[in-house]
């Protein structure tokens, strides 16, 4: 028997407020249903001298946490692969615990089987968010306290660049770019970095068709760029600009236009963009970081009010579909 349309109605009804109740647990909105990325608090990330490092045995060198989904972690992490950083920064992930929303450390570090808990240990306020990336120095003479060296990843990333390295290690924030790579960055992190999540967080109508907009004008604007200049943000040398952007695209098919609904157009109906994917993932470094069924697990897994239903759809891998020539495309 055909359920009558008012129960339908109540249950959508029902159905729409817990979504809400949900939805400001995952991702917090203004009046208008616009997603509000929570300011972090940061610390300022520290740099810390060559010096000091060198008297460390492995076990005291500072430990950079990330999560293996986590494109604000990629980011740190990438950078960490590219300068070959391991020889003074030890590398933890934290796994995603679906169930209760939190990062798990598996095994524990410091005593700690949560990244709550090491924040916690790290002296950290109780406020601020256990998020990845996080930089933590363990603490080198008996006695002393592990501390937060910092959590903000557009922060760690410029550390991380310049961290002190025995070996040569590129550097991917050159003097001279610097204005150009300031600039993107400015438009990368609100645009597209949190641009496809506020697609997917967005609480209306409106409010995805707004931030959908900003994210489709800024592709617009970057692969006009590599088209004039590329093949790369800043030209020909590869710099922190692409590494904080790379992060956001290459998650693109697998679930940001499936889960976020950033489909307003395909991504291979911007060409040059598709190359410069492309060419970033041919670099080993970068590849060892991507993990594309893994992101789908976590993605349709943890983010239950957008996937009540925890399936997580199949799909061509990573390197199948970025490998892929662009076809020519209606658009151009
Ligand atoms: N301040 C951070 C935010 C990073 C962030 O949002 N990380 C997420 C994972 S993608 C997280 O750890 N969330 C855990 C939480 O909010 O409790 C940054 O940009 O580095």
């Amino acid at each position: 028997m055909a359920i009558p349309p008012a129960i339908v109605a109540g249950a959508r009804h029902g159905w729409k407020l817990q979504w809400n109740l949900l939805m400001s647990g995952l991702a917090p909105a203004d009046k208008n249903g616009n997603y509000l990325r929570p300011p972090s608090k940061h610390k300022k990330a520290n740099l810390m001298s060559q010096a000091s490092l060198i008297k460390r045995s492995k076990k005291q060198l500072p430990h950079l946490i990330i999560g293996r989904s986590c494109p604000w972690a990629h980011r740190t992490w990438i950078i960490h692969e590219l300068r070959d950083l391991k020889e003074s920064i030890n590398l933890i992930t934290a796994k995603a615990d679906h169930k209760t929303g939190r990062w798990k450390l598996e095994p524990k570090w410091l005593g700690c089987d949560s990244l709550l808990a090491l924040y916690l240990k790290c002296d950290s306020t109780p406020n601020l968010r256990a998020t990845v990336p996080a930089l933590i120095d363990p603490g080198h003479t008996d006695g002393v306290k592990p501390s937060l060296l910092g959590n903000e990843s557009a922060q760690l990333v410029e550390v991380l660049n310049e961290w002190p390295t025995p070996k040569d290690a590129p550097n991917l924030a050159p003097r001279h770019l610097l204005g150009e790579i300031n600039s993107w960055q400015n438009l990368l992190q609100p645009a597209v970095n949190e641009g496809v999540y506020k697609c997917g967080f967005a609480r209306t109508q409106t409010a995805y068709e707004l931030a959908s907009k900003e994210l489709f004008n800024a592709l617009d604007t970057i692969e006009k760029s590599l088209a004039k200049r590329g093949p790369l943000l800043c030209g020909d040398q590869l710099t922190i600009a692409d590494i904080r952007l790379f992060p956001t695209l290459i998650r693109w098919e697998m679930v940001y236009a499936p889960l976020f609904g950033c489909t307003k157009k395909p991504l291979w109906s911007f060409p040059s963009i598709w190359k410069w994917r492309q060419k970033l993932l041919k670099i080993t470094s970068i590849s060892k970081t991507c993990n594309g069924s893994a992101w789908r697990k976590d993605y349709f897994g943890a983010l239950f009010p957008l996937r009540p239903s925890g399936i997580v759809p199949e799909g061509p891998d990573l390197e199948m579909i970025v490998k892929a020539a662009a076809p020519i495309s209606p658009w151009i």
